[in-house]
């Protein structure tokens, strides 16, 4: 899927020579400074790796465990076209889990192993999937703010330079943009539509709103890895950068749409021309990492279950791969198939 150019040393820079591991790694900063994408078998130092492993795999448990939400709706969309719409796009969010899971797997570490860093607690994902979706409107601010911010995160990690994720990122934020549209149109039908319908648009705007402002991430005064993220070019702008792009660019949304974001101190600073926000409650942010945010426990349970429900398909595939001679006795496509949603409905 890749294209994998293989990286070879001068042979003043080959690990176990004089000043090999100085000469390898002062090239690899040449390369991120002259805007070379660092390719799979290229040279890259422990940590560089081991932040790419940290950051890709959380991003692909994000995009599983972000189809349960959504996924919770799908029996109960109003339309027959929003039902088809929904199903799309969550089997999109799956498709990027995939895409996410195969670019870390090309930094030597195995999917069952990420799997498992998930299912047992391990691993993060991002904390907005750890809230109810408790109305059909919740389905159109997930579209319009999850994805929004989604997208204000990942259009500059296409720049990132770990080849096989800026390139997945490529195609994930083409669909993120019909996400959010789709998300950004059910807000619109609702807002159009009864006072009833009005104030439940609202309602979610008013749940939705802060935990979308914290999927940046902590600020960049108690970022762990930002600086660092940013030399080696895997980060492009800070959490707080990102997170005040996608606040100028939501306001006037939420203003068009005829609904109040549930900020008192919201204002427009004329000389900065950017909108600024009240204090964001950290302690909210932090509870929900710590794992104890209101479905926490529902979706890793959720996920948990569906594994377990698929064993079989894993088992069957790997008895059919083993009886033609195909890849081998654990086919990583059949094995880590994100099962359909079988979960309890976290109060939704
Ligand atoms: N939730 O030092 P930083 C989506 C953790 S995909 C949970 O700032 P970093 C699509 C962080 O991991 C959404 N944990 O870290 C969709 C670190 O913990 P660690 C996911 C968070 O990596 C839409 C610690 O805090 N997107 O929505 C969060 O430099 C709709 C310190 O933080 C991505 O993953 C959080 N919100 O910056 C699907 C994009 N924020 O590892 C379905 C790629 C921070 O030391 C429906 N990732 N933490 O234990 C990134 O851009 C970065 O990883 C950040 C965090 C910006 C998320």
């Amino acid at each position: 899927m890749y294209t994998q150019a293989l990286d070879s040393p001068a042979p003043e820079a080959r690990p176990g020579s004089s000043g090999g591991q100085a000469a390898l790694e002062r090239r690899f900063e040449e390369r991120i400074e002259r805007d070379e994408k660092i390719e799979p078998k290229d040279w890259m130092p422990d940590a560089y790796r081991q932040t790419l492993i940290r950051q890709i795999s959380q991003h692909a448990h994000s995009e599983i465990v972000g189809m349960l939400p959504e996924g919770n709706w799908i029996t109960r969309a109003p339309s027959l076209r929003r039902k088809a719409v929904l199903i799309a796009k969550v089997q999109d969010e799956g498709g990027h889990g995939m895409y996410l899971y195969s670019a870390a797997e090309t930094l030597g570490i195995a999917r069952a192993e990420l799997l498992e860093q998930l299912l047992d607690g391990r691993a993060k994902y991002s904390s907005i999937f750890n809230y109810p979706t408790l109305t059909w409107a919740d389905v159109g601010a997930i579209g319009w703010l999850v994805d929004g911010a989604a997208i204000m995160n990942q259009i500059p990690i296409c720049r990132c330079s770990y080849g096989p994720y800026a390139r997945a990122m490529v195609r994930i934020c083409k669909e993120e943009s019909f996400h959010q549209r789709q998300g950004f149109e059910i807000m619109l039908a609702l807002a159009r539509g009864t006072g009833e319908q009005r104030a439940m648009a609202q309602d979610a705007l008013n749940r939705w709103w802060w935990p979308s402002i914290m999927m940046f991430g902590p600020s960049d005064a108690t970022s762990t890895h930002t600086a660092q993220s940013m030399r080696w070019r895997i980060k492009r702008f800070t959490n707080d950068e990102l997170r005040q792009k996608f606040i100028d660019v939501t306001v006037p949304q939420a203003e068009f749409l005829g609904l109040k974001i549930p900020d008192p101190a919201l204002r427009r600073d004329e000389i900065s021309q950017h909108y600024l926000t009240g204090p964001i409650d950290w302690s909210e942010f932090k509870a929900v990492l710590q794992g104890n945010g209101p479905c926490n426990h529902e979706r890793l349970q959720a996920r948990r279950t569906a594994h377990e429900a698929g064993r079989w398909v894993r088992e069957a595939a790997a008895a059919y791969a083993a009886k033609h001679g195909g890849r081998g006795a654990q086919p990583r496509s059949a094995a880590h198939i994100a099962s359909p949603r079988a979960e309890a409905p976290c109060h939704e």
